[in-house]
């Protein structure tokens, strides 16, 4: 593989060698993480990387995009085809791009806008200060009730009187429940503000209706197309047909420039997998391995936030376990050179920073493309178990990352690439 690459720049190469390696033979629990199909990757690969393509398709600055055209015009058709959706942008290079773009369609700098509070399960560029959004708008964050943990819709529609927003954002990167859209476009329309739902972390679910969709309600939806979605990294941002015009001049010229036409290529690709029957197939299993996973992480003492999951996450509170000195950060590290993957999460009311962390956060979209099933995941709750209760023991770690690695083999995630 790549001896072009291998000649020109081995240091890079060595890289994505290394980084093929660890992809292949850990634990990938990374809840916002996935393994796109070797045709993404071929698309994403593309020599689409080489075009200048500022404008929209049949409305370029440039000459020559008539193939690029192809690939954007197939990313929006499939894409309207998925969600449902009147009108879509596939140039955003990110979620938090998308989510610049649909601010700018809506409200204007200096505007109040309501998001989940970071701490609470929400997204940086929900209103976080030290993130664009924090910066141009006046941000008033809602969280989740401390005896639930999930949004008490009441409450919301309480504060959304006192804030008076012109935009609320629905969406989280750490909330493990189902949200509601359609009490969040009731709130929006008691308080006359525009809803935005960001649906990175649930987009497979949402078009494979196993999560409702926001589509009817929101004014605009953004997401990322590279979680549960499994698509080239990047962003995407759907709109109601009367928002489209303003929309698209946002997005360019207004926030980016000339579009990444090979990761829209690679979009068109996975839209085109994600409209296959057995998409929904793979998201009902994301679901089934979730279940399981956090069904097993509950029988070995760990308390789930929330009381559990109905989604692809679920984030755990490491307290619950009382074991000496544990935090997220120290449990993210000893897994990670135990060969598992996770990040450390703050959990909802937590006391310690964002860099200490409470808990954990784990998704099971990654070991669900690798065809793990429900009977694995209660082997890795196990190695995540024996990791955590003994975790300065080097010896036990090496062992679990042994025993990881051998596990890994049995589910080999691309042909070719070792
Ligand atoms: N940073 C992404 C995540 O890990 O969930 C989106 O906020």
């Amino acid at each position: 593989m790549n001896e072009e690459l291998k000649r020109e720049d081995p240091e890079i190469y060595d890289a994505i060698y290394n980084e093929t390696k660890r992809q292949a033979y850990n634990l990938e629990l990374i809840a916002s993480e996935n393994f796109v199909s070797e045709a993404v990757l071929q698309a994403a690969g593309s020599v689409m990387t080489n075009k200048y393509a500022e404008g929209y398709p049949a409305k370029r600055y440039y000459g020559g995009c008539e193939f690029v055209d192809v690939a954007e015009d197939l990313a929006r058709d499939r894409a309207k085809q998925l969600f449902g959706c009147d009108h879509v942008n596939v140039q955003p290079h990110s979620g938090s791009q998308a989510n610049m773009a649909a601010y700018f369609t809506l409200v204007e700098p200096g505007d109040t806008i309501m998001g989940l509070d970071l701490s609470h399960g929400g997204h940086l560029s929900h209103g976080h200060p030290l993130s664009f959004s924090g910066k141009y708008f006046n941000i008033v964050h809602y969280g989740v009730s401390r005896e639930t943990e999930v949004i008490d819709y009441d409450q919301l529609l309480k504060e959304a009187f006192e804030a008076k927003p012109k935009l609320i954002i629905a969406g989280a990167s750490a909330y493990p429940r189902t949200l509601d859209f359609k009490k969040f476009r009731e709130i929006c329309d008691e308080v006359n503000a525009y809803l935005v739902v960001d649906i990175a972390h649930i987009a497979g679910l949402v078009a494979t209706e196993l999560h409702p969709s926001p589509i009817p309600y929101a004014d605009i939806v953004t997401t990322t197309t590279h979680k549960t979605l499994r698509g080239p990294r990047g962003g995407m941002v759907m709109c109601k047909e009367e928002y489209a015009e303003k929309l698209d001049k946002i997005v360019f010229p207004g926030v980016q420039g000339g579009p990444l036409m090979h990761v829209i290529a690679a979009k068109a690709v996975a839209f085109k997998e994600a409209l296959k029957p057995e998409f929904k197939e793979y998201q009902k299993k994301i679901l089934e391995n979730a279940q399981a996973l956090a069904k097993a992480l509950e029988e070995k003492g760990f308390r789930l936030v929330a009381g559990g999951t109905d989604t692809h996450l679920m984030l755990c509170d490491l307290d619950s376990k009382n074991i000496k000195g544990l935090n997220g950060k120290r449990a993210e590290n000893a897994l990670e050179k135990s060969g598992i993957t996770v990040n450390k999460n703050t959990i909802p009311f937590d006391e310690r920073s964002p860099f200490i962390a409470s808990g954990i956060r784990l998704g099971t979209p990654a070991v669900t493309t690798r065809r793990m099933g429900t009977n694995e995941m209660k082997i890795i709750a196990d190695f995540i178990n024996r990791v955590l209760e003994d975790r300065k023991n080097e010896e036990n770690r090496a062992q679990v990352k042994k025993e990881v690695k051998e596990f890994c083999k049995k589910f080999p995630l691309y042909k070719n690439h070792l």
